[in-house]
């Protein structure tokens, strides 16, 4: 749509596709995409038709990190008072779940930005990694929590403190990245993982995902006193009536969302 200039936003049946595009600047992230991110996020999140968000970029680059030339020369107060990537924590906010399809450089903040899904998708050529320490910084939108949690904390040392990329075989074995694929088949795998999470009950993908969260940021009592609760409380919809009816019928179920 014509609404963004550094995005490019469509609904695909029960989908939102959304495409950073700053080709120029290999899809660097700087406030204005932040921002514009930050709503198409929110927007589809508030759809219910929407029932899954595709997050991807071009062949070349998912995003080649927070946009360096917008940043080189901003204050500390700059950076405090208003930073450039508010927008982006809208990501970690949806209900919604959110794929990132990774297709070459993703790097910095576009590392962090794909953690901030909750399914990563990489083509062969996707390259990740955190080299801020090489630009004299630290990541600085979840990379080093996110990272440790995801690949453990010798390994996220490493990449953190080094600055090394790591291709797309070692982020699958280090569990970073759920399955590659070669780089031409990356979107229609995209689409069909997000129409597979689509399909299913909007009340429970949302109660899946709130609960996988709280797995990442809370205690592991904590998280199963929330999981417990979630999982409770979906014996309220009729969703899980016919799910467990059409289980028993043989046949598929029939989701309305209630
Ligand atoms: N910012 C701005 N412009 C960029 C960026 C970037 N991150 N990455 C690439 N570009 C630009 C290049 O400057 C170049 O523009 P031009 O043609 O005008 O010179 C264009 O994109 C193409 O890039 P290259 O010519 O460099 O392409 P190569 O294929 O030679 O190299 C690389 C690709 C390896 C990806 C290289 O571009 C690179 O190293 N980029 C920077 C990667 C990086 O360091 N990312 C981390 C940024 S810092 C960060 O993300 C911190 C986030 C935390 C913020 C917290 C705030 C609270």
């Amino acid at each position: 749509t014509g609404e963004f200039e550094t995005i490019l936003v469509e609904t695909r049946g029960r989908v939102g596709w959304i495409q950073l595009n700053r080709p120029e600047a290999l899809n660097a992230l700087n406030s204005t995409l932040a921002t514009e991110l930050g709503a198409a996020v929110t927007a589809f999140d508030a759809d219910e038709q929407i029932g899954c968000i595709v997050l991807t970029g071009s062949e070349r680059a998912f995003a080649a990190g927070a946009d360096i030339k917008e940043m080189a020369d901003k204050s500390v107060r700059d950076m405090s008072i208003s930073s450039p990537f508010v927008g982006l924590e809208a990501l970690a906010r949806a209900r919604t779940p959110i794929i990132a399809a990774v297709s070459g450089f993703a790097l910095g903040g576009g590392c962090e930005l794909a953690m901030s899904c909750d399914v990563i998708l990489a083509a062969d050529t996707a390259k990740f990694g955190q080299p801020e320490i090489t630009l004299g910084v630290i990541p600085g939108i979840g990379g080093t929590q996110r990272l440790t949690r995801a690949i453990g904390y010798y390994k996220a040392a490493e990449l953190v403190l080094t600055g090394r990329m790591m291709g797309a075989e070692e982020a699958e074995r280090a569990g970073l990245v759920s399955r590659v694929v070669p780089a031409a088949d990356l979107a229609d795998e995209a689409m069909a993982v997000a129409e597979s999470i689509a399909g299913k009950s909007l009340p429970v993908a949302f109660a899946a995902k709130e609960a996988l969260r709280a797995s990442q940021e809370s205690g592991l009592a904590e998280g199963l006193r929330f999981e417990k609760q979630a999982f409770v409380s979906l014996f309220a919809l009729d969703d899980q009536k016919e799910g467990m009816a059409a289980f028993r019928e043989k046949r598929a179920p029939h989701f309305t969302g209630r």
